[in-house]
């Protein structure tokens, strides 16, 4: 893989929201201004608009409502200790035809390993049940939103809403992997998991994305988390309080940005070491508090975790 090939270039819109029928073209400016030296696109698991992001937000709240008192009692949600939820994580290894992004049982291992670090202020631990390769040329270079996506997802996810399945393949286009969320699960199960490129696994050659962190920025999208810079400096951001608001990416690894200084959710530095931005893996090592609880409730109320 050449990594000089990889670019920034956003497929879909920031939810950056200035006027709602220009928001795309706006967002799309903002994000390819925000670092005209990236060379990758860390993620494309999609960014709804702030009105969808509102709806959303409305209706896992009535969801939450139907579930409360579950599972720890009371008339509130309690986030569950941490530790206590175990996640099954079926792991496809797609190669090409000459045997090609064959990792390894240890480069597996490790990125289990690195997602329990990284997870270990949260209720979630990972287990790793089921390893399987998979030779196919489409499938090996499968791009976001295409056919051959949809063809391997169906042909080879496994379990049911609270199992984790992991593709791990060459994929295209400058892009580290995406994932989808956990409210997306009852319209379309089988699109349900998380896609990252196989050198990004700990040890790849993906560098500065090579220590396991796109493994746990997805899983992050599939326990329900959006990117710290969603909705930008506006309203309510990621729905997160303790991740101060972000206008856009942040790359490399910033120290002392602060891109939003003005709104509800301003006050503070921009959260770039969250694994939940964009930053290099040396740099993001951090789940808040916020995104404990809110992951745990998302993967309470849509995934049965
Ligand atoms: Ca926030
Ligand atoms: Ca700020
Ligand atoms: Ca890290
Ligand atoms: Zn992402």
């Amino acid at each position: 893989m050449n990594l000089r090939t990889l670019k920034l270039c956003a497929p879909i819109a920031v939810g950056v929201i200035v006027m709602p029928n220009t928001a795309n073209a706006v967002n799309e400016k903002a994000l390819e201004n925000a670092n005209a030296n990236a060379k990758i696109l860390r993620c494309a698991t999609p960014h709804p608009s702030a009105k969808e992001a509102l709806l959303r937000e409305e209706h896992f709240k009535s969801l939450r409502m139907s579930k409360k008192g579950k599972p720890g009692g009371g008339n509130e949600y309690q986030p569950r200790p941490n530790g206590s939820v175990t996640i099954d994580v079926y792991m496809h290894v797609i190669t090409d035809t000459n045997g090609s992004g064959a990792l390894s049982t240890g480069e597996i291992n490790a990125q289990i390993s690195v997602l329990n670090d990284a997870y270990r202020n949260t209720p979630f631990k990972f287990n790793l049940v089921y390893t399987n390769y998979v030779a196919n040329n489409a499938w090996y270079n499968v791009g976001y939103n295409s056919a051959a996506e949809r063809e391997m997802k169906a042909a080879l996810r496994q379990g049911d809403a609270s199992d984790l399945n992991i593709y791990a393949a060459n994929i295209g286009d400058g892009l580290l992997g995406w994932a989808t969320f956990p409210s997306s699960y009852s319209s379309d199960p089988l699109d349900d998991g998380v896609v990252m490129l196989n050198e990004s696994f700990p040890g790849g050659s993906a560098a500065p994305y090579n220590e396991g962190d796109t493994g746990t920025h997805e899983v992050g999208h599939w326990l329900g988390l959006y990117h710290t810079f969603q909705g930008g400096c506006n309203g309510s951001g990621d729905y997160v309080a303790d991740t101060p608001a972000e206008k856009s990416p942040a790359y490399g690894c910033p120290v002392g940005r602060d891109s939003c200084t003005k709104g509800k959710n301003a006050d503070g530095l921009d959260p770039i070491f969250n694994f939940m931005d964009y930053t290099d893996d040396s740099c993001m090592d951090e789940f808040t508090l916020g995104q404990s609880v809110r992951a745990d409730e998302q993967s309470f109320v849509y995934r049965n975790l």
